[in-house]
């Protein structure tokens, strides 16, 4: 099974990746959650950034508000696809979740992060799933199946 490893810059974040989670739930992808801060614990970052693929990870969604480094600082030791999801109401962001869109968005050329909307948890579930679906027959059946009901809806 493909696993998916969500990273948040803090605990106060956890409660906005939970649509992230329930996506990958409900698609079978298994996954791990953990709050690794890229400023407080950098040291740790790379640490897991580094052995990400090593330890059976195919994809990374990194999560954090504010000055967001974390996805960007992640796929600045990985190769692993990075996909980034930028938080409004975490830390108290005073601009509503503009500096961390912008901050990942704004990836300098040569490492990229893919920038989700502001808060946007499921769609980090689903494009991580549309990337593991390239290799993973189940992943890619779940997701189509995910698709069609939603057309349905
Ligand atoms: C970012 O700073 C975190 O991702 C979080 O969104 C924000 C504030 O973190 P805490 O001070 O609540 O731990 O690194």
């Amino acid at each position: 099974m493909p696993r998916v490893a969500i990273v948040t810059g803090s605990k106060s974040d956890l409660p906005a990746l939970e649509p992230c989670v329930q996506m990958l739930d409900e698609l079978g992808i298994e996954h791990e959650v953990q709050a690794i801060s890229a400023h407080r614990t950098p040291a740790k970052l790379q640490q897991f950034a580094v052995g990400a693929e090593e330890a059976g990870f195919e994809v990374v969604i990194a999560a954090a508000g504010m000055a967001a480094h974390l996805p960007g600082v992640i796929a600045a030791w990985t190769r692993l696809p990075v996909i980034g999801v930028p938080l409004a109401q975490a830390g108290g962001s005073s601009v509503s979740g503009l500096d961390a869109l912008l901050s990942i968005a704004q990836m300098p050329p040569g490492v990229p992060v893919g920038c989700m909307a502001v808060n946007g948890a499921k769609n980090a579930a689903l494009y991580a799933a549309a990337i593991l679906a390239l290799k993973h027959d189940g992943v890619r059946k779940a997701l189509e199946k995910f698709r069609k009901e939603q057309a349905s809806a």
